[in-house]
Formats: structure tokens, sequence, C-alpha cells
């Protein structure tokens, strides 16, 4: 054995399962005898922890002494999913670690489940920060993640009698082993009150501003260990405390119940993360939520200049930062305020240095989410903020008028102020205005933001325009959660793939070869029937892992349109009712997500997902042939074992409205084939893929658009379509509501009066291509070859290739390699 190593750092078998066993004592304070499943996850986490730390503590001295440029990604939302795997991953000892626990009669898988997963996040936008801080230490891009440290995060899913159930998501019940509190970098944050004009030493006038309140910003630290790589970045994730100082003596001296009062409400700014996913609340709390997260990340980073002595002129050398969406928007007015109210710097400079600081990122077209707070609101907040938007705002619309003349129209339009229905700061426009470069999340996105949402700005400065496509980590999403796949690949191609995804390709030269895909159906086979089990253990439903599995995992939204998905089941149901004897491909569907607690229409979908089960898989003369499954409670942990399982991914949302996805990344990734519209990334992946290995369907955005103006009657299509209407028809009547037609009535009706996402117009065209499907199926070879092109043409989607992007056209950052201390 490796007798030397030290038990902190030490990756051998041996060296593991002593250290082990000295966190399990000295830090749970447990024998094994007593010790708990979650003693022994906590004493493993711990064990890997030590790990991390070496080159986290590493990796900041270098940062420090090289006073590296730096990433600085401000986002609302990480969701990060549980640590260890991934550390393990990362680490490279996954292996031995495996090893050591089953040595010491441990299952490490047991103890994996073990982990609570930080839910900081709603979907899409929260997990693409996590696969983008993941991608960002791979490539040891100096980089801190600003956000958050929400006390509950998304809420979990309960499904009762059908309907989706909300309950507290209490991550940080038993402990957090991942984080650090630094409470040595606590901050203060202001919020309302008043401004008023005072001169400063030069007498020159100045902003002051007096605050109805001050917060008091605690960052807690996780470290983010690249994969091979020694670099271990940090995400900064801020809670709010009541500072002892402000109320608590000046204003409630002997008022003890007040003084706890004060604590109370400014700890709740941190409570809860909003379960919103693409659709803004004017919450006050939540533009606290916002202010403050990004008046902690902008004080940190001055703090971290003083530091390293550099004149806060260089801000925009040392840092760039990325706005993850409008949610951090705010940062243009806050960077503004410090440098020009807190370090008494002139209004040119400070301007100059704030657009050249920041990149703006758009996620979504929906105008639903786009932020804005009415002005009664915001300056009752952040009156400065006020102040300094006005002035903003005057001083863009006069290049405007140099630029454009006076054409009010679209001075009312590029506005930061929207005066057309009650007065809003609008804060996508204050993101394009106060950033250098603006960009989509994919080809189509970015193309459709330049030609509607933001054309006006578009128009105005159009350098600033880009796109960067979305990608995932295959460190997650291949390595993590199919390590057969993982296994197969590394056994004909190396292990190189893993951080150059583009070298998958290697495997098409085995596209058809029989022993390779021999292969690639049994692993996709035992990849099911894991799911299988799962699915028998949450809903106790039998699935038959021989079936086609037919997967929709996403957030619940009408865009996505689940409830097409839910037609094609109904239908399939009906053509096998009406002909008892028909041979159809046998099929499992299988869907996952959660819909905003607020969101009626999606709550209801959900609903009648649970309601078509119910009927479909209780009639016996369905069979094996049709099951409809919902798993509850889908998130970063659930969904990992998902992907690898799939046959067929469902990607069928409205043309144009879903910016990029990434389920369907992951999807693709893992050799399933993918049934979807021409929207988002789907286009891309189908460019690469090969449009013979993807099964497309669908109006385009452009059919949208003509059908909209030429006056859409989606009643016709019900009409016109026996197998459409007798769907209709059965939800409608109260086939699969035990005859209650009311229930889905709301659904129903929006369906044949309005059908704002075009389910009648796509209704027929995508039981077509299902058929297609189902006709491919059967034909083993041709689907194996197609799924294993899928995995081999993938390579553009790893995050590793947006990051570089991102570095080039954006950030102007260069990896900064760290060597571990001797
Ligand atoms: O860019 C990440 C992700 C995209 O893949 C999804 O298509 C998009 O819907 C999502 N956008 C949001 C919008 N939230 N806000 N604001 O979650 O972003």
């Amino acid at each position: 054995g490796m007798q030397c190593e030290d038990d902190r750092t030490g990756i051998g078998v041996e060296t593991l399962k002593r250290a082990f066993l000295d966190n399990l004592f000295y830090v749970q304070g447990k024998f094994p005898a007593l010790a708990t499943k979650h003693d022994y996850y906590m004493a493993l986490a711990y064990t890997v922890r030590d790990r991390l730390l070496q080159r986290w503590v590493n990796t900041a001295a270098i940062y420090t002494q090289q006073g590296s440029r730096t990433v600085a990604y401000l986002s609302a939302e990480f969701l990060m999913g549980p640590h260890l795997g991934n550390n393990l991953i990362n680490l490279g000892i996954y292996n031995q670690v495996q090893q050591a626990m089953t040595e010491l009669k441990l299952d490490l898988k047991e103890l994996l489940a073990k982990e609570e997963e930080p839910g900081l996040g709603n979907g899409g936008l929260g997990r693409l920060a996590a696969c983008y801080l993941d991608s960002l230490a791979s490539l040891e891009i100096p980089t801190l993640g600003y956000g958050i440290r929400y006390e509950f995060g998304i809420f979990d899913q309960l499904i009762r009698n059908g309907w989706q159930v909300e309950k507290t998501d209490k991550w940080l019940r038993y402990g957090n082993p991942w984080e650090i509190a630094r409470p040595e970098w606590a901050v203060s944050v202001k919020f309302g009150g008043r401004t008023e004009a005072h001169k400063n030493a030069q007498g020159r006038y100045r902003v002051r501003w007096i605050p109805h309140k001050v917060v008091l910003g605690i960052p807690y630290d996780t470290p983010i260990l690249g994969y091979k790589v020694n670099t271990a970045n940090t995400l900064r994730l801020w809670k709010a405390e009541a500072p002892e100082s402000f109320d608590f003596e000046a204003f409630n001296r002997g008022n003890y119940y007040g003084a706890v009062d004060q604590k109370v409400t400014s700890e709740n700014l941190t409570k809860v993360l909003y379960p919103n996913d693409e659709t803004y609340e004017g919450k006050q709390l939540r533009l606290e939520q916002q202010y403050f997260f990004v008046s902690c990340a902008l004080q940190d980073m001055l703090r971290i200049m003083l530091r390293q002595k550099l004149p806060l002129e260089q801000f925009h050398e040392k840092f760039a930062v990325q706005l993850n969406d409008t949610h951090p928007a705010i940062a243009v007015a806050e960077l503004m305020r410090l440098l020009l109210d807190e370090h008494d710097m002139d209004w040119e400079p400070a301007w100059e240095i704030t657009q050249k600081t920041f990149g703006y990122t758009n996620h979504t077209l929906l105008p639903e989410a786009l932020e804005k707070w009415s002005l009664k609101l915001f300056s009752s907040l952040l009156p400065r903020h006020l102040e300094i938007i006005y002035e903003i705002n005057w001083r863009f619309l006069e290049q405007v008028r140099h630029k454009f003349g006076t054409d009010e129209g679209r001075i009312g339009r590029l506005s930061l102020i929207d005066e057309n229905d009650g007065k809003f700061v609008r804060m996508a426009h204050l993101a394009c205005v106060g950033s250098h470069k603006i960009n989509g999340v994919a080809a189509l996105h970015s193309e459709l933001l330049q030609k509607t949402t933001l054309l006006d700005f578009y128009e105005f400065f159009p350098e600033k325009f880009t796109n960067i496509t979305n990608g995932v980590t295959p460190r997650r999403w291949i390595v993590l959660s199919n390590p057969k796949l993982t296994n197969l690949i590394t056994s004909c191609i190396g292990d190189n793939w893993i951080k150059h995804l583009e070298d998958v390709q290697r495997i098409e030269t085995y596209a058809e070869d029989p022993g390779f895909q021999q292969e690639w159906q049994q692993i996709k086979r035992e990849n099911k029937v894991n799911v299988a089990e799962i699915l028998l253990d949450r809903t106790g439903v039998k699935v038959d892992p021989d079936s086609l599995f037919d997967i929709q995992v996403k957030r619940i939204h009408q865009y996505k349109r689940q409830h097409l998905n839910i037609l094609h089941a109904i239908t399939l149901y009906n053509q096998i009712k009406q002909n008892p004897n028909l041979d159809i491909t046998p099929r499992t569907l299988i869907f996952a997500g959660k819909a905003a607690p607020g969101y009626y229409i999606a709550k209801l979908i959900i609903k009648l997902i649970n309601s078509v089960a119910e009927v479909v898989n209780k009639d016996p003369d369905i069979g094996d042939r049709l099951k409809v499954v919902f798993l509850p409670d889908y998130n970063v942990k659930n969904s990992q074992p998902i992907y690898p399982a799939a046959d067929l991914s469902e990607q069928i949302s409205t043309a144009g409205k879903e910016a990029s996805g990434t389920g369907n990344m992951k999807f693709a990734m893992n050799g399933a084939l993918t049934i979807g519209t021409l929207d988002g990334t789907n286009i891309e992946i189908r460019n690469a893929v090969g449009a013979e290995n993807f099964f497309l369907f669908g109006l385009t955005t452009e059919d949208v658009g003509a059908l909209r103006l030429t006056g859409y009657r989606p009643r016709e299509y019900y009409k016109e379509n026996p197998q459409l209407k007798q769907a209709i028809d059965q939800i409608a009547s109260g086939y699969f509501s035990h005859g209650d037609r009311s229930l889905f009535k709301p659904l129903v009706d929006l369906l044949l009066d309005k059908d704002p996402f075009m389910l009648m117009a796509d209704y027929q065209p995508y039981i077509d291509c299902q058929q297609q499907v189902s006709q491919t199926y059967r034909d083993r070879d041709r689907w194996l070859q197609m799924s294993i092109l899928n995995t081999a043409r993938m390579g553009k989607f790893s995050s590793d290739r947006a990051i570089r992007e991102y570095c080039q056209q954006i950030w102007k950052v260069q990896p900064v390699p760290v060597q571990l201390a001797a």
C-alpha cells in the first residue's frame, strides 16, 4: 500500500478507508455499530471534501498571487444537483471509493442516494448555470459563481389523487458538508429610505443614500472542482441576516421583541426560491432578493480588488461579469452607484467601466417572462438606483435621437421606462444598455431576439449581439449518469472524449458493427430495467423494459405541450381499443416535471396525465402495449437515471417558444432519438446528427406567425379529424375523470377556442411522425445505428464548447492552470 499517503489527500483504497472511518468518528461522532446511512454519507462527503480543499486552497492562492482575470457569473439560480458523485468523477476516484466502501461492507449507491440535492433553481436556466460552472473549472478559468443561498429551494412535488401537491424543500435540515461560511467577508446591503446631496472633499456635489433598513449578507462558499484538473473555483451564495448594530441598538433599545422581529424580517429575504419558470412575479421580496445578491457580489468584487491593490479604474479588466437573464440586471445600476457614490468616481469613466464589465444572456422570448418593476415599488426600495437609471436613460435616449432623429415611437420602445400602462422599469433594457455583449442561447433564439423582442436595440447597436448555443456537461450527464455507456465508449476510443466531446465522433465507425450494436442495446436495456424498478417503486406501475421508452421530462408548461403528448397517448389507446389484436409497437410513456404552484392550467395538465394513466394502465385490453406513467418530484437527482433509459426524447414545443432546451441534449448524448419541432436547439441537434436520424414534425416559426395572421381556427382541426375529435371528446365527457365533465373543461375550452400553442394544428403531423417512430423501432439494426450516431454526433453540445465561446467572444479570459504545492 501507499504508506506515505496523507489521510486528508491520499486516494489509495486503504487511505480512503482510514480517512472515512476517521471522519465517521471525529466529524459525525459515531462508531460503526451506531452509525446510520446518513452518518456514512457524511463521513464520505467529508473525506471527499478534504481532497477538494487541497485543490481549492491552492487554486485561491494562485489566483491571488497572479491577480487573474476572473469571470463572475451572476445568477439567481444554480441548480447544482448532488455534489458527491460529481466530485468523485472529477477527482477521478470513483472506482477507488467504490472499492473502499465495498470493503467496508457499504454500498456507494446507497450513500450517494442519501444526499439532499441543493435545488436552488427552477429548470433549464438554473441547471445551465451549474453546467457552466463545471466547464469553467474544467477549462481552468478563474470563476466566481454568485447567487442566493435559499433556505428552501424548489418545492418537493408529491402527487395526491393525480394532483401536484407542493412540500417545503428542507435541504439544509441535516447540514451541508459542501459549504463553508465566511462571516469575515460579510457585507451590508441598504434598502429604502431617501437620497440627499452633499459636497465631497473637492467641493463637488455627490449623492448620499440614507436607507430605511440595512441587511447583512453572509457568504457561503462551495468548491467547484473541474474534471481531472487541480482547479477548484468557488460558488459563493449569500444568506441574509439582521445586522447587530443597526435597528437593534439605535431604534429598538429595550424592545426585545421588536429586535427579534427585525431579525426574522431580514432573514426572510433569502428564505425561499420563487418557483416560477418563465413568468416573472412583481413581488417586492423578489426584487429585494435580486438587489441583495447583486449588491453582495459587486461589493465582494470591490473587496477583492482592494485586497489585490488594484485601482477601481481596472474593474472591467479584473472581472467579466455575466448576467444570467435579467434577474441580476440591477447590477448595472448598482455598479454605477458603488463607483459614483461610494468611490467618488465621475459619471463618464464609471459608465465606461460598467459597460465594459457586463455581458447579458437572454433566456426567453415569452413576453410574460420579461421582468418589469413598477416605479412605485422600485423607488420605495431603491431610490438611488432609480435616479441612476433615469440618468442612464436620459443619456441613452439622447444618443438614440442623435442616430435616428426624433422618432418618438422608437424612443418609447427603447426607453428603460415603460409608460404604456402604468410606469415600469424594464430590466431587459437596462441589461442591454449596460452591457457590451448580448447573447441568445440558440441560433434560432438569437435570430428571433434580433428580429422581434430586441429589434430596436439590435438596430441601435448591432455589434453587441451574438449567439452562444447552450451546452451541458458530459461529466454529470454521461459519465456519472450512464457509467455503462461511458465504459463502452472508453473501451473503444479511450477517455479523451470526456474532456473533448467532439471526440465521441470516433464511435461512428462502430455504428453498424453487430458486436458493438449488441453491447449498445444491452446497456440501453439495463438502463431501462433500472428505470422500470424506479417507476414500480415510486408509482406502483409495472412497465415492460422491452417496450419503447418514450420520455418527456421538463417543467410543465403549455408551450412545451405535454398535453400534445397526452393526445397521442389517448390516440394509441383508442386504436388498440378499436382493434384489440392490433400489432403495435409497445410503448411506455414517461412524464415528469413540476408546475409553478400558481399556474392553474399546468397543474391541470398533470392531473390529465395521471387521469389518462389510470384508465390506460388498468385496462386489460391494453395489456403491455401501452403504459403511461408520471414520475413525481423531478429534480437533478431523479433525472440522472432517466436520460440513459430513453429510446425516444420528446421535444415538442411550439416553434419559436423554447429558447434552447438542454434536456434535448442530455437525451441525444445518451443515445435517445428525438421527436421534435424546429425549435430552439432541436434545429442544431438535427443538423448535427443528420435529418435522417431525427423525427421532425410540425409548424415552423414562420408557419406559426403566418397562421396567426390569417386567423387560426383550432376548432376546425377538431371537427375535421375524427381521431382528434374522439380524443378531445373523451377528455370533455369525463371518460378519464370518472364521468366528471367539469374537471378538464378549462383545458378543452382553451384548446378549441384559442389554442395559443397550436396543438390542434400540429396534432396530425405529430401522430404521423409517431407512427414513423414506431415503424423504425421495429427495425432493430436501423434504430441502433441511429442511436449510436446520435451519441457520436453530439460533440458540439458539450458545455465546454459553449464556455470556450463565452471566453473568446465575451469574457476575453484565459485558462490559469493550477499546480498543487508540494
Ligand atoms: O438557457 C437555458 C434555458 C433554455 O434552455 C430554455 O429553453 C429556456 O426556456 C430557459 N429560460 C428560462 C427563462 N427564465 N427566465 N427568465 O428559464 O433557459
